[in-house]
C-alpha cells in the first residue's frame, strides 16, 4: 500500500478523467464524503478545492481570494466562452467590461422587450409549423436565436439565425467532453466569431459612433478601460457572450417541459397566472432543480485560508453550483421540484440568496451572470406558452445521464401537437 501522502502525489491521483466520466455526479459523490462541504483533489494538474455554501459564495466572489485570468483551459475558451472574454478578466479591466453587459442586461426596458419577442417567435413558430412532430429543444434554440437576432440588432436572415442557433448549441455542447462534441463546437466557435468579427466592421464603417439602440452598437463602440475600442475578434467573442446563452435558455425550456409533463398539475397554475408570478417562481424552481453549470472555477490569487485550511497560490478554486442548489442544509427536500420555494421572496430567508445557477455575489462587482433577468423572463415566457400549448408526449427516452455535461434529456424532448 502506498503512504497517503504518495498516493495523493500521484499523478492518477487527478479527478480530471473522473470529472469527464462521471459528469454532474462527480463532485456530489465526492462532497457526500466530505464532512465540511470541501473537497480537496487535483485537477487539470492542479491542487483543486472545491466549496460550496453561502460563506463559499462570499469567500470565492473576493478578488482577494480567487482571480480569473488564466484560470480556464484553452478547450473551455475555445468553445464556450472565447479567448480575451470577460469571463477571463480581473480587477478594473474586467469592471470596464463587465459595465458593458449591465447596462445592456440588467436594464429592465430591454429584458421586457427581449421577452416579447421570445413570445411572438415562439407563437410563430407554433403556428407557421411544417411538420405536428417537433424536437422541443431544437425549436426552443431557433426561436430564442430569432429573439436575441431581433433585440440585439444583429442583420441575419432567418435561415442564418436557424445556423447560429444550431453553432451556438454546438458550443455549450462540446465544451467539457473530448471527440466529435468537441470539435463541432470548436468549427462553430470558429465560424460566428468570423462573421460577427466582419459584422462589426461593417457598422463601424457605416456609422457614426452611435454606441445607443442596440447590443450590436453597444458592443461595436464599447471602450476598455485603456480607452480603446474593442478589436473585432474580441467584439465579436462578446456579442457571442450576450447571443449564445441566450440560445442556451433552450437547455432550461427543455428542462421546463420535462417538470410540466412529470408534474402536470404545473400546467394549471401556469394557466391561471395572469400576473406572471408563478412563472416567475417555476423558472427559479427549473433554474435550481435541473443540472446545467455544475461549478464556477478560478484560481488562488495568494497563499489563502479556508476553515482553517492551507490553500496555496494558484490552486483551483471551484464553486460547487450544482451541488449548493440541491444542499439539504439550504433547501428542504431538494430533490422535490417545487417552485414555491420562491413564492414569497421578500420573507427573512430570501430562497433566491442561496440559488446560484448562474453563479453568486454581485454581477457588477464580480462574474455572476449579468443575462439571469433574461434567462427567468424568457424562460417564464416559453413555460407559460408550453402550459397552454395542447400537445401529446410521444414514447421516447426522457432520461437526463448526469455523465453527460452538459445534459439533456436523450430525446430532447419530442412533442406531437394536436
Ligand atoms: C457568466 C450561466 C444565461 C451572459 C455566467 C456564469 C455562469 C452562467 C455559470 C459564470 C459565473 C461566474 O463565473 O462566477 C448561465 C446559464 C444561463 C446563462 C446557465 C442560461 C442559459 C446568460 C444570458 C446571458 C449571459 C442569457 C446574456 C444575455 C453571461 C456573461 C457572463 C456570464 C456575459 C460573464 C460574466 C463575467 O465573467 O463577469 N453565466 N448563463 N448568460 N453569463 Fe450567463
Ligand atoms: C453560456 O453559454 O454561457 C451559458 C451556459 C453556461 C454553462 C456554464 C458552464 C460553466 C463551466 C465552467 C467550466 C470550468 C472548467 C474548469
Amino acid at each position: 500500500m502506498p503512504s497517503s501522502k504518495k498516493a495523493n502525489a500521484a499523478p492518477w491521483n487527478d479527478s480530471t478523467l473522473a470529472l469527464l466520466v462521471h459528469g454532474y455526479a462527480w463532485l456530489p459523490n465526492r462532497m457526500r464524503r466530505s464532512l465540511d462541504s470541501t473537497v480537496r483533489t487535483r485537477l487539470l494538474g492542479r491542487p483543486a478545492l472545491a466549496l460550496r455554501g453561502p460563506d463559499a459564495v462570499a469567500f470565492f466572489y473576493d478578488e482577494k481570494h480567487v482571480v480569473r485570468t488564466a484560470a480556464l483551459p484553452d478547450p473551455v475558451l475555445d468553445t464556450l466562452f472565447g479567448q480575451g472574454a470577460v469571463h477571463t478578466l480581473d480587477g478594473d479591466v474586467h469592471r470596464v467590461r463587465k459595465a458593458m453587459f449591465i447596462a445592456l442586461l440588467k436594464d429592465c426596458a430591454g429584458v421586457a422587450a427581449l421577452g416579447e419577442h421570445v413570445t411572438r417567435r415562439w407563437r410563430e413558430a407554433m403556428a407557421d409549423r411544417q411538420q405536428d412532430r417537433m424536437v422541443l429543444f431544437d425549436e426552443a434554440a431557433k426561436v430564442l436565436a430569432l429573439a436575441v437576432r431581433d433585440w440585439a440588432g444583429v442583420p441575419l436572415s432567418d435561415a442564418a439565425a436557424a445556423g447560429l442557433a444550431r453553432d451556438c448549441t454546438s458550443m455549450v455542447d462540446g465544451f467539457a467532453t473530448p471527440g466529435p462534441r468537441h470539435l463541432r463546437a470548436r468549427q462553430a466557435r470558429r465560424r460566428q466569431e468570423q462573421a460577427l468579427a466582419d459584422l462589426i466592421t461593417d457598422v463601424r464603417r457605416a456609422l457614426e459612433a452611435d454606441s445607443k439602440g442596440s447590443a450590436l452598437k453597444t458592443v461595436a463602440w464599447h471602450r476598455d478601460l485603456d480607452g480603446t475600442l474593442l478589436g473585432p475578434r474580441i467584439a465579436a467573442v462578446e456579442l457571442l457572450n450576450i447571443i449564445r446563452p441566450t440560445v442556451a435558455i433552450a437547455w432550461f425550456a427543455t428542462f421546463a417541459a420535462h417538470a410540466l409533463h412529470r408534474w402536470p398539475q404545473h400546467r394549471d397554475l401556469l394557466r391561471a397566472d395572469a400576473a406572471g408570478t408563478y412563472a416567475e417562481a417555476f423558472a427559479h424552481e427549473v433554474r435550481r432543480f435541473y443540472p446545467f453549470a455544475p461549478f464556477v472555477a478560478g484560481l488562488a490569487a495568494q497563499d489563502l485560508t479556508w476553515h482553517g485550511e492551507h490553500v496555496p497560490k494558484d490552486a483551483l478554486v471551484l464553486l460547487d453550483l450544482y451541488g449548493q442548489n440541491h444542499d439539504p442544509a439550504l433547501w428542504e427536500d431538494p430533490y422535490r421540484f417545487d417552485p414555491r420555494r420562491f413564492a414569497s421572496p421578500e420573507g427573512p430567508q430570501d430562497p433566491l440568496a442561496n440559488l446560484v445557477p448562474q453563479g453568486g455575489g454581485d454581477p457588477a462587482r464580480g462574474h455572476r451572470c449579468p443575462g439571469e433577468d433574461i434567462t427567468v423572463t424568457a424562460l417564464a415566457a416559453i413555460a407559460t406558452e408550453l402550459a397552454r400549448l395542447d400537445y401529446d408526449v410521444p414514447d421516447q427516452d426522457l432520461g437526463i445521464p448526469l455523465s453527460r455535461m452538459p445534459t439533456l434529456p436523450r430525446s430532447g424532448f419530442e412533442i406531437l401537437l394536436k
